[in-house]
Parts: C-alpha cells; structure tokens; sequence
C-alpha cells in the first residue's frame, strides 16, 4: 500500500465540488486515510509549494491557495501516487483527458481543482507538512 497527499483547492470547494471529487476518489479504490478542511495561511501554502519559489506564477498560486477553504487528504491504494495524478489528468483542464478530475472540475492551470504527489519522496514531505504521524498511521 503506498500513501499520498491530494488536495480539493480553494475554486473546487468554493464552486461545491468537493462531494462529487470525493465520490471519484472512493469510486477509483483509494482510502481516505486522513481528511481536513482547512484554509491555508501563506506561510503553510508557501512552504508547500518552496520547490515553486523562482518560478513566475509563484505569488499568483500562493494568492489562489489561500484565497478560501482546502479539503487535505491522505490517500492510500495500491500505486497510490501514479494512480491519483491518473484520476486528476494533466495540469492544465484543457490538456486533460475527458473524464479526469481536471477537466471535469478545472477552470485554468492554476485553477485547476485538486493536487497530488508526483514522487515518493514528494509524497512523504507532502504529508508529514499536513499531517502527524499518528493520523497516518
Ligand atoms: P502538478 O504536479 O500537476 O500539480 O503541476 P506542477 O507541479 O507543474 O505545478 C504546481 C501547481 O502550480 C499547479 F497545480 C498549478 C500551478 N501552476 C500555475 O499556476 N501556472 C503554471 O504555469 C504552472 C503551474
């Protein structure tokens, strides 16, 4: 079983998607092994997102981030990492196959309504930034 953290961003909860997102993530076989909703300070969004600092959409995404309410979750399934970002589909909405979550629930590559790990390494700074040990365990 491997573990990663998504994220329902603020344009997905505020546009009232979360059940719906969440429907999609049991119907794709993960386990919610921990959820909060939560909204972000800078700080805890900035610190997410430091592998981001130099790029130019940096402060935009930090703005977007912490603009409202973001549902935190801990998934966990077989291939946990590869399968999620399968479910969500590319960045960008409009590059994303029919279906995903980006597409059906995405506005724009910033808006684009959920988050997942891209590595294990990733996936285990991620979770411990959001999460303690004993509501992964
Ligand atoms: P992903 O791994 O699919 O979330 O995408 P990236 O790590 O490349 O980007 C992280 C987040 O930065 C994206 F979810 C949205 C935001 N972003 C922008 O706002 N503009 C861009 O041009 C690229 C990414």
């Amino acid at each position: 079983m491997e573990k990663t953290l998504a994220i329902i961003k603020p344009d997905a909860v505020a546009l009232g998607y979360t059940g719906a997102i969440l429907s999609a993530i049991l119907d794709n076989g993960f386990r919610i092994k921990a959820m909060r909703q939560t909204t972000l300070t800078r700080a805890q969004a900035e610190g997410f997102y430091a592998v981001h600092r130099e790029k130019p959409f940096f402060q935009g995404l930090i703005s977007f981030m912490t603009e409202g309410p973001v549902v935190l979750l801990c998934l966990e399934r077989e291939d946990a990492i590869q399968k999620w970002r399968q479910v969500m589909g590319a960045t960008n909405p409009e590059k994303a196959e029919e279906g995903t979550i980006r597409k059906r629930f995405g506005t724009n590559i910033e808006r684009n309504a959920t988050h997942g790990s891209d590595s294990p390494e990733t996936a285990a700074f991620e979770l411990s930034w959001f999460f303690a040990g004993w509501e992964l365990a």
